[in-house]
């Protein structure tokens, strides 16, 4: 009787351990902007780490945001947010401290995007891309020069522009427009911006965070409202498309990675950021998605057409009117409402 139950006791043992083994695999859930990752760099890392990575996308930190509060806290174990969502984050107690003695690849990361205003000391976050929102468009079908956010609303355009899908960039677009800062929170100024995107709405072709510079390459819109690697792509498939960074400014960012409160896979995370790291990962990600890459070794790795590219990589001069958009507090609830009311036109 006894020697049965050890015997049952071993047998459940050997189960333990056989089942336990096959489902130590790690795992790494990611969740991303749309076209921000080379399906490569998951692929090595999982043959590199045993780690199984799932993948998940969105379009705008404020969908990420809500994903994260619907469900997605103690479900995703990275994030990528822009410079204003960190701080949002590190504010409601949603971000995760980060070790910085397990990303020993941090050499290779050029000062200048580390220690940020909105996270100093790299506590919660640690620099994934950085870039700006300006205009692409069609030199060819487009004879004068675009140079302010005004040109979007020429009548010339009508159902050839793309609007990027971002409450805080489209509405801060409108306002840098208007002569007023992306970051403004007086009711009746963003009363105007709104009055002014209704005007503008008829005309949109799309709000897209994506696939838009398709259809500038297919020229079927002609002048867009989008991020700079998204304008670089289009420049690689398609020569008459340029970028510019309107006079009012534009907006300069950055986005980082951030381990969410509660992610279940603390250990991957911290080992994906420091492969992501690796000068030739960091080059691969940078030649893919022609964005800027913070990382100073991996820029010497870059094929010189992304490299010589002034929409990936422009002058500091270019960038130096650009804003950065903030955190604007309770007025965005404001910006909520009135990007839920444009996108209804
Ligand atoms: C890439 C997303 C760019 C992020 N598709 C803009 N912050």
């Amino acid at each position: 009787m006894r020697r049965v139950a050890v015997r049952s006791l071993s047998v459940m043992l050997v189960l333990v351990l056989v089942v336990g083994s096959s489902f130590a695999r790690e795992r790494l859930n990611i969740f991303n902007w749309s076209e921000y990752m080379p399906d490569s760099i998951l692929r090595d890392f999982e043959a590199e780490y045993d780690v199984d990575v799932v993948y998940d996308t969105y379009g705008s930190n404020e969908e990420m945001l809500a994903k994260l509060m619907a469900g997605g806290l103690g479900q995703y174990d990275l994030v990528v947010p822009s410079d204003y969502m960190v701080a949002v984050m590190i504010e409601e107690g949603l971000a995760e401290e980060i070790d910085l003695t397990q990303i020993p690849n941090l050499t290779h990361i050029d000062p200048k995007y580390l220690d940020t205003p909105y996270d100093p000391g790299n506590r919660f976050s640690l620099p994934y891309m950085w870039g700006t929102t300006g205009i692409a468009y069609n030199t060819r079908l487009i004879k004068s020069p675009i140079t302010s956010w005004n040109d979007l609303w020429d009548p010339a355009y009508n159902r050839r522009l793309l609007l990027l899908d971002d409450s805080r960039e489209v509405i801060g677009m409108a306002l840098q427009s208007l002569g007023y800062s992306i970051n403004e929170t007086d009711s009746a100024r963003l009363k105007e911006a709104q009055r002014r995107l209704s005007e503008l709405a008829p005309r949109v072709v799309a709000y897209d965070n994506g696939f838009g510079k398709d259809l500038l390459v297919s020229e079927e819109v002609w002048i867009a409202h989008t991020w700079n690697g998204d304008a670089a792509m289009a420049m690689e498939e398609n020569s008459d498309i340029t970028y510019v960074l309107p006079k009012e400014g534009g907006v300069t960012w950055q986005d980082n990675v951030v381990i969410p409160k509660g992610a279940p896979n603390v250990r991957s995370a911290h080992l994906f950021i420091n492969y992501l790291y690796r000068p030739e990962v960091s080059a691969v990600l940078a030649a893919e998605f022609p964005y800027g890459s913070p990382n100073k070794d991996a820029r010497t790795l870059l094929p010189d057409e992304v490299r010589n590219n002034p929409a990936a990589y422009p002058d500091p001069e270019a960038i130096a009117k650009a804003e950065w958009i903030e955190d604007v507090g309770d007025a965005t609830v404001t910006y909520d409402r009135i990007y839920t009311e444009i996108r209804r036109y």
